[in-house]
């Protein structure tokens, strides 16, 4: 049974806060098909780390649904080896906006958590209570606080002010306009690159960092957007809510199957150099999925749709350093 709508989004002012990376270009693909309007501004008119600048904007364009989905965000190396601007920029980021939220009136407000703001040993699948129930992951704990501050900040403007925001927290995504980076990028992306780079040079071998034990969950991003409208539309509560798929893999698998996608057959060198992170992170899902949510997209189906993308991204990237030079 599916949770009853209790807030609309049709003929809604929304504002999408980081449209350009990939979890808000992805809300802006799915708010395509809302009858609403859509607010964007760019990082170059308006830094999201400076407060006037903020509410200077919000109160001028006073959106009456904001999407949080702008954030400093990285792989385990980005967010291991750049703490400060891990935690600064996030803090910031999200206490400018809640905070300009209220004083403009904002309706509704989501968001978007983390599944690292959970302790390193969580039970698994991980339940949304077994939030700072006990340490956490050291390789990311700077993000961690940034998002877990950015929870409460929400929890806490519903009950102090009673305004209506609520806080997601997908866990680990893919899909497109990815950070292929390899020394910023997730996982998924970075094995992708790597499978694609050592398939075209013919090499013998691709390294995976770490010890491919940990197990990670991955949900496409155009399913996580349709999440958060689902969660706009039906959700209103204190507890921030886990979106996930509910299935998990191990990183040595997940690199056997982006192999397998992208056609490359050498074999893969597993570098202990570099650190695992969590051994484990699984959401426990039964809150979202109670309300009446899946996703739907399968892990296999979403690489090689992602693949694709990359390389249509790459072509046109090309054609556009062609022109340049001609
Ligand atoms: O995706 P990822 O960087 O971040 O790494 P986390 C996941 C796992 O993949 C780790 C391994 O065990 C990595 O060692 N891995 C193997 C690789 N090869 C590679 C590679 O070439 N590149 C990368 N990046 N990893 C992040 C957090 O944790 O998850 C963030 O740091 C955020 O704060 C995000 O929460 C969702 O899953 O470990």
């Amino acid at each position: 049974m599916t949770a009853p709508q209790i807030f609309s989004l049709q003929g809604k002012r929304i504002w999408v806060a980081g449209h350009r990376g990939m979890v808000g270009s992805a809300l802006m693909r799915r708010l395509d098909s809302e009858n609403a309007e859509q607010l964007t501004v760019t990082r170059e008119d308006v830094d999201l780390r400076r407060q006037e600048q903020v509410e200077t904007w919000m109160a001028r364009q006073k959106p009456q649904v904001v999407f949080v989905a702008a954030a400093t965000v990285g792989g385990i190396n980005a967010n291991n080896s750049l703490p400060a601007e891990f935690l600064y920029d996030n803090l910031m980021i999200e206490a400018n906006i809640i905070h300009a939220a209220r004083a403009t009136g904002v309706e509704k407000l989501v968001l978007l958590g983390s599944t690292c703001i959970y302790p390193k040993l969580a039970p698994q699948p991980i339940p949304e209570e077994a939030l700072l129930t006990g340490p956490l992951e050291p390789t990311n704990e700077w993000y961690a606080i940034a998002k877990i501050a950015g929870i409460k900040l929400a929890q806490a403007y519903r009950r102090q002010y009673g305004c209506d925001f609520i806080a997601a927290q997908p866990t680990n995504l893919y899909g497109p306009g990815d950070n292929y980076d390899l020394q910023s990028s997730h996982v998924l992306p970075a094995l992708l690159r790597k499978a694609h780079e050592a398939k075209i040079a013919d090499a013998k071998s691709m390294t995976v960092w770490g010890s491919g034990q940990p197990l990670r969950e991955f949900c496409h991003v155009d399913d996580l957007a349709d999440a958060l409208v689902f969660l706009a539309e039906r959700y209103c509560g204190e507890m921030h809510i886990n979106i996930g798929t509910g299935d998990e893999i191990s990183i040595r698998e997940l690199a056997e199957m982006i192999c397998d996608v992208v056609g490359y057959t050498g074999k893969l060198d597993f570098d202990p150099s570099k650190p695992d992170g969590t051994p484990r992170k699984l959401t426990d899902v039964s809150r979202l999925t109670a309300m009446g949510w899946r996703a739907k997209t399968g892990l296999r189906e979403g690489i090689a749709q992602t693949y694709r993308d990359w390389q249509v991204e790459m072509e046109n990237a090309a054609d556009r350093r062609r022109q340049v030079m001609s």
